[in-house]
């Protein structure tokens, strides 16, 4: 995989213990499960995000830095920053800018196969990982996800139909989130978020990811079952994403 080529890549410039040296690497995590049930704040992940493989560039012009403290400034219960750069335009950089000014959870969204790359994370300034499963095996799901706590970092774990759901109900993993999009064919349907929310047992933080385009949508999925909401295109691809989250937040 293309994935464990770019690790391999990046361990033989850092190794892990000299990232385990960064300053940022030293933090206390911000807690997830607070953030999300924060009666101030929203329940909405908000994404950064300049390009996706299904839509090409979404937005090449707003710093990282002006969009997630407008995000955070409008009721963001936690921010997501991309850090993949072949499909998304992203840099683990992106992350560190993020870091400085933001005082909720920060999320690496990434393509994670490796520890390195969770230890990564911490070092850049990531409170949260995500592990998606149709990526992993059950034991890489257990084994990352436990690595990950052990560094007190939070788990969003991402699932898009049952079976994925049923290999990843570990006590290593925070919130449980649903992609609307399905990662092969970038068709979305939030039927996947009706359909698995009742399968999802109450001790995780229940997330609605991709697709999400209006406040209404947000009201129907919380009568769901839904505490959080990961939302980057919609926000992303207008004038003014920091405007066009106040929709959602009011
Ligand atoms: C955000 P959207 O449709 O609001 O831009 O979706 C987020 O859910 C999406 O970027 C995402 C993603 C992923 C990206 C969800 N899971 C895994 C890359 C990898």
């Amino acid at each position: 995989e293309r994935k464990r080529e770019e690790v391999a890549e990046a361990k033989a410039k850092v190794s892990s213990e000299e990232l385990k040296s960064y300053p940022l690497f030293q933090r206390e995590c911000y807690n997830l499960r607070e953030s999300i049930l924060h009666p101030e704040r929203s329940g909405i992940i908000a994404e950064y995000k300049r390009a996706s493989p299904s839509k090409g560039l979404i937005n090449g012009r707003d710093s990282v830095q002006e969009v997630v403290k407008g995000y955070q400034k409008a009721g963001a219960s936690a921010i997501s920053v991309l850090t993949d750069k072949d499909f998304f335009q992203g840099d683990l950089k992106d992350l560190t800018e993020a870091r400085e000014v933001l005082q909720i959870p920060l999320l690496r969204k990434e393509f994670i196969v490796d520890e390195y790359q969770i230890t990564e994370a911490k070092a850049y300034g990531a409170d949260i990982i995500l592990l998606i499963a149709a990526c992993l095996s059950k034991e890489e799901i257990q084994s990352l996800s436990s690595y990950a706590k052990s560094l007190g970092l939070n788990v969003l774990l991402e699932v898009h139909n049952e079976e994925e759901l049923n290999k990843s109900l570990f006590d290593t993993i925070d919130a449980i989130g649903v992609n609307n999009r399905n990662l092969k064919d970038f068709v979305v349907s939030l039927d996947h978020s009706y359909n698995l929310v009742k399968k999802i047992p109450n001790r995780y933080i229940k997330v609605s990811e991709s697709g999400i385009s209006d406040p209404q949508t947000i009201n129907e999925l919380k009568k769901a079952g839904f505490q959080a909401f990961l939302i980057g295109e919609n926000f992303m691809k207008t004038e003014n994403p920091m405007l066009a989250i106040q929709e959602f937040t009011d």
